[in-house]
């Protein structure tokens, strides 16, 4: 591990650095020998689809696809460390408490099933009946079903994730926070009313054919390393890239692929982005309505001049709707509030906007710097209306490419883990299985938070995930999760949710994506869809951690069979072979006919999205443009209406060597930062003006007027190019700062990007 220490990181993303940290992560998790074969076998068509991020691969190219925090992904599950029953008796649950979240990923991974015993304030081992028949206990004792909630991390597959649905809908509730929650909500409301689909329009191919690549808030370097070598391949074909971004992420500055050799003993790499565009947190939403704007003023002055027209005319005229209202709003918005609001500067508007106008195939990406907003839902809707205004959208080497996060999110989300249930769906699924599901709208994760402290909500179970450290405002969510008579985890490795339970609680450990899921019909695959839609099989290679795990389908059919053993729905039935899932899915879903035969296929299938055909399935049945001013009543403009320029937004994201909330290591190597987390991120010109000093340690307090004090304490002020009145640290460490009713419109994400803040010299460290 790095000493503490901020070093400029001066190397291209990924080459040999990225090299020799897959080493140190394959001999810290006591892996060499074997990790080689499991690597080899990652997305690939026989292979296993990387537990990490949610980005598509190519059919059959390299031999594998190489990537560093892929590979930490798959050390951190297939790891030679055991938390057996012999750990938990050594250690209490109030002494796990008090290590850090680093600290109890390293203990590796569970193998057997542990129940919370108070008298000893341990977890013993319990037999899965057991188990099983506890939660059952538990779930019949409710006066109401809705006294539950059901929460899904996105690495469940599309068969454990529909039959946890239909699990928890033939129980009565639609109670499903999700993760997709807290991550890409903003997308899923947003599209579907301007484009019909809440998915994003392109593939692979069209990032072959596009001429221009606009980046928003996003961190590919970090986050989904296998999109570098789509960049590259553009950079080297002489496409435009732009990062839109408050930072100058460095993996967007030039990259080495450790696939090509020349990159990796050239010093400079590849260089991927040319053209940084750096807007204020928040402030994409002025900036992408100003640049819409210029895009209509150069066309007025085209009409003007008799020229070629830069807006799409016969494309807005016979697919789109309310233009003219748009338009007429953009031509209303004053150039002086675009540019205050955005905080990128004229120039910069235009320069962007040259690049835009100038692209004959533009393919516009999207990550958690548009998302995590209050304002999210209407800036992914104004980046739709800038796509259109030049038909972007449905056409070759152009779209909507919303990067979604874990690596099966979006395909438990197609399968029906969804709060909000559309009534085709349920009458469906209803006729299918024969019953009545529920119709009322169920609990997001706010909610189920809420209704948690108000004692509403009283049994948690999770599938996958860490809810506890994902949430916001985690002081009221430990007092939330306490309060429940009890909470189950199904999970690979411990982490803190399984030690801020319930009365009683569960933890069930369960295979990873990278091990043979055996059943007496042999061994299963399982699928998943990734961030463009494909559908394709994954099968482990790996020895399970232990014989005591489960399937996530055995887990969660064991529950429904204890739950719901004569509901006329043979649970136990449909573990025993994962292609009678299929062929259920295919029975509830059009888009999945002849699921199995399909899927059987190398690669898979893509799903289709109708947007992508432009068939438009909105109110209007055209793609729809939609008008929003910019945000003037903030938590952020009420802050500094109070406090002035002491006031500061703070974003949190991740560290290069962390997974949510799993922390794998303590450098941020892109970024320079080695051996350590509690940092923030803080400009020269800030630094001076409050009077701080790099290095300095400071603690944080979150304004939001609900009286609750939110602190977070000890951080290092590390001097960084970072936009004035910006700051930003890490996540989970900055959760307790962002309070749980501060989320997108419409979309209920917290918002994790745009907290406003003070800071004060710390009181703890020094
Ligand atoms: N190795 C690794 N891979 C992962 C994950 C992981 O933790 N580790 N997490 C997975 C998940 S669930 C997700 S959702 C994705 C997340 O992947 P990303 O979407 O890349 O998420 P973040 O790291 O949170 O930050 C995104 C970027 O947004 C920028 N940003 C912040 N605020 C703003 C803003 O207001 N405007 C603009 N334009 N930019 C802004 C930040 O500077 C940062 O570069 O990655 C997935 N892949
Ligand atoms: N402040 C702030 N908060 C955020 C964010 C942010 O940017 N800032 N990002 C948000 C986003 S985008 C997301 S997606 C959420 C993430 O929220 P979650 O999905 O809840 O969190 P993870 O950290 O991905 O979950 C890690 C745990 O999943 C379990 N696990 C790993 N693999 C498997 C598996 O195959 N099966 C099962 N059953 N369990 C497994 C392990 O026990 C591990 O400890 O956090 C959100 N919270
Ligand atoms: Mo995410």
């Amino acid at each position: 591990m790095s000493s503490p220490k901020i070093e400029e990181y001066n190397a291209p993303a990924a080459g040999w650095g990225a090299l020799k940290n897959v080493a140190v992560h394959l001999l810290k998790e006591r892996i060499p020998g074997k990790g080689a074969r499991t690597l080899l076998a990652q997305n690939q068509p026989d292979g296993f689809d990387c537990p990490g991020c949610a980005w598509p691969d190519r059919e059959h190219t390299s031999t594998f696809e190489f990537c560093e925090n892929g590979v930490k992904a798959v050390a951190a599950e297939t790891t030679a460390k055991r938390v057996t029953p012999e750990f938990f008796a050594r250690h209490t649950v109030a002494e796990l408490l008090q290590q850090s979240d680093y600290e109890l990923e390293g203990h590796g991974r569970l193998t057997h099933p542990m129940a919370y015993d108070a008298a000893t304030d341990t977890y013993q081992p319990i037999a899965w009946d057991d188990a099983f028949a506890l939660i059952a206990r538990h779930l019949h004792a409710l006066d109401d079903p809705n006294r539950a909630a059901f929460y899904t991390s996105g690495r469940a597959s599309n068969e454990a994730a529909f039959l946890y649905q239909l699990f928890v809908r033939r129980f009565g509730t639609n109670n499903f926070p999700d993760c997709s929650n807290m991550c890409h909500e903003p997308t899923s409301v947003g599209l579907p009313e301007t484009v019909g689909v809440g998915k994003g329009t392109v593939t692979l191919e069209d990032f072959d054919q596009a001429d221009t690549l606009i980046l928003f808030g996003q961190n590919p370097a970090t986050n989904h390393p296998r999109m570098l070598g789509e960049l590259r391949a553009a950079a080297k074909r002489g496409a435009t890239i732009v990062s839109v971004n408050p930072l100058r992420e460095r993996g967007l500055e030039r990259f080495a692929s450790p696939q090509h050799m020349l990159d990796m003993l050239s010093p400079k790499g590849v260089t991927i982005s040319s053209v940084f565009i750096r807007p204020t947190l928040g402030g994409d939403l002025a900036l992408l309505k100003g640049v819409a704007k210029r895009v209509l003023e150069l066309d007025d002055e085209a009409v003007a001049a008799g020229g070629a027209r830069v807006l799409d005319v016969d494309f807005i005229a016979e697919h789109t709707a309310h233009f003219d209202a748009f338009a007429a709003d953009l031509r209303r918005e004053s150039w002086d509030e675009l540019v205050t609001d955005s905080g990128v500067s004229r120039d910069d508007i235009e320069q962007l906007t040259q690049i835009y106008v100038r692209g004959k195939a533009v393919i516009a990406t999207w990550g958690m710097g548009l998302t995590q907003h209050k304002h999210a839902v209407a800036t992914v809707q104004m980046l739709t209306n800038l796509m259109l205004m030049r038909c972007n959208i449905g056409r070759p080497g152009a779209g909507l490419c919303p990067v979604r996060g874990h690596s099966n999110v979006q395909g438990d989300r197609t399968v029906g883990i969804d709060e909000k249930p559309t009534p085709e769906f349920l009458d469906r699924l209803g006729q299918v299985f024969g019953f009545e599901p529920p119709r009322h709208h169920g609990y997001d994760v706010v909610a189920t938070i809420q209704a948690m402290l108000d004692g509403k909500v009283k049994v948690f179970v999770g599938l996958g995930g860490n809810f506890v450290m994902a949430a916001p405002d985690t002081p009221r969510v430990f007092d939330a999760m306490r309060a429940c008579n009890l909470t189950v985890h199904i999970a690979t490795k411990l982490n803190r949710s399984h030690l801020v339970h319930g009365r009683d609680a569960l933890i069930l450990p369960t295979l990873g994506r990278t091990e043979v899921h055996g059943t007496a019909a042999g061994p299963q695959g399982v699928t998943v869809e990734d961030s463009m839609s494909m559908v394709h099989l994954s099968y482990g290679i790996n020895k399970p951690a232990s014989p005591e795990c489960r399937s996530e389908i055995e887990i969660v059919a064991g529950m429904a069979h204890a739950a719901l053993p004569d509901c006329g729905i043979r649970w136990l039935w449909y573990a025993e072979d994962y292609a009678r899932i299929r062929d259920a899915i295919a029975q509830v879903y059009d888009a999945f006919h002849d699921f199995n035969a399909r899927v059987a296929k190398p690669g898979g299938f893509h799903l289709g999205v109708a947007s992508r055909e432009r068939i438009w399935l909105t109110a209007s049945g055209k793609a729809e443009f939609k008008v929003h001013g910019l945000p003037k009543d903030t938590a952020i403009h009420r802050a500094r209406a109070k406090y002035g320029d002491r006031m500061l937004t703070l974003m949190t994201t991740r560290s290069h060597d962390q997974y949510n909330t799993t922390v794998y290591g303590l450098d941020d190597r892109y970024r320079g930062v080695f051996g350590q987390r509690r940092i923030l991120f803080i400009s020269a010109v800030d630094l001076q003006r409050l009077g701080f000093k790099p290095d300095e340690f400071v603690d944080l307090t979150s304004l939001w007027d609900d009286g609750i004090e939110r602190r977070a304490e000890g951080f290092r002020l590390v001097e960084y190019d970072i936009p004035p009145g910006c700051i930003g640290g890490y996540y989970p460490e900055t959760n307790p700062l962002v309070p749980l009713d501060s989320y997108a419109d419409k979309a209920r994400t917290p918002t994790s990007k745009s907290i406003p803040v003070l800071l004060e010299r710390s009181r703890v460290a020094a």
